[in-house]
């Protein structure tokens, strides 16, 4: 089964991850550099059976990634709270208040002014996929000096259409890790680097992530990953293929002993299926009721504090 990947590396992580105290102060169990392998073709998407993958929370998180917006309030207006905790902790930090989450939320999808204040995750996905800034020579100012162009470069759609005109090159890749602006994201990019590859009709895909909480991220980021494949497929008039995931600093967190546990009794089962109902004018055109995944009869969702 195309999960037992996913489970034999949490349990190789579990007893034989190097133990250190992470940046969230949390504890990690760790390993470094490795590769998980799906096959993409008839529909198929690497879901989790072992537990709820909530995909739909997934796909909101990714097509929100295609508009280019930045700022939690489109995700909390539609229940997504997957990046509520980093500006929540901010905003606590920052002003002593310790309004709750859900407090939180509320008052960034009622409060336009509040959202922008204090829902911004800086220049984080979003932005470096659809408007990498750009700086130009500035003649009028006088030499020597720049200024960012209006409009920067967006990948997304110069990817869509390299993959059109020139299937076979070996340059199609969306970066995410603006060394440039890393200090001004809440979050440096942790899937940075997605690059594509066509061979025989079929588009696979790689995705780089640098960090990895195995057991609450990846199952969303291998979601993405094959989301983003199957999606440029049909853009692009080819075929699934295979998405090759891999991983620098990959981890389980201390505290998530019990999921752990609970997962790794479990037994995998079933293959579901990703079905687009449409063809979209172009990749960012999709909508949330375009996405339909058949045959998905997973075990129970297993809990498990996220580390801010
Ligand atoms: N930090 C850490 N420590 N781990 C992450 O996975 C992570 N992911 C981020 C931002 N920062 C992060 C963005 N993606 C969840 C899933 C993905 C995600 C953030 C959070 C998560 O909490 N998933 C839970 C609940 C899902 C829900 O409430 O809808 C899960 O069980 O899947
Ligand atoms: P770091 O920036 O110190 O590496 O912390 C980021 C944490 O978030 C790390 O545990 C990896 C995790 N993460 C994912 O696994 N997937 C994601 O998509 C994101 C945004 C973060």
């Amino acid at each position: 089964h195309y999960e037992q990947q996913y489970l034999d590396l949490m349990a190789r992580i579990w007893s034989h991850g190097d133990e250190r105290i992470d940046r969230t102060g949390v504890g990690t169990r760790s390993i470094f550099g490795t590769t998980l392998r799906f096959d993409l073709s008839d529909g198929q998407v690497p879901l989790l059976t072992t537990k709820r993958i909530y995909w739909k929370t997934a796909t909101r998180e990714f097509l929100w990634f295609l508009t280019g917006e930045t700022n939690i309030r489109p995700l909390c207006a539609q229940g997504v709270e997957i990046w509520t905790d980093w500006p929540l902790d901010r905003y606590r930090r920052e002003t002593g208040d310790r309004m709750t989450r859900e407090d939180f939320s509320r008052r960034i999808v009622e409060d336009a002014d509040f959202a922008a204040r204090w829902g911004e995750l800086g220049p984080v996905y979003g932005k470096q996929w659809t408007d990498w800034p750009v700086y130009e020579a500035d003649a009028a100012a006088g030499a020597g000096l720049f200024r960012r162009r209006e409009r920067g470069i967006n990948q997304v759609a110069e990817l869509v259409e390299g993959l059109r005109r020139n299937p076979g090159g070996r340059r199609h890749i969306v970066e995410g890790w603006n060394v440039a602006e890393l200090d001004a994201m809440a979050l440096p990019p942790c899937h940075k680097t997605y690059q594509f590859h066509v061979a025989d009709g079929r588009l696979s895909g790689i995705v780089y992530q640098r960090s990895c909480d195995v057991a609450l991220g990846l199952p969303f980021n291998l979601w993405g990953g094959a989301l983003f494949i199957h999606m440029l497929a049909q853009q692009c008039d080819l075929l699934p293929g295979e998405l090759v995931w891999m991983g620098g600093d990959t981890h389980l967190y201390l505290n998530h002993g019990d999921l752990v546990e609970a997962q790794l009794a479990r037994q995998p089962a079933g293959s579901p299926r990703l079905v687009l109902g449409r063809r979209p004018a172009s990749i960012f055109d999709y909508e949330i009721g375009d996405f339909t995944v058949l045959d998905y009869h997973p075990q129970k969702h297993l809990a498990a504090p996220v580390a801010v």
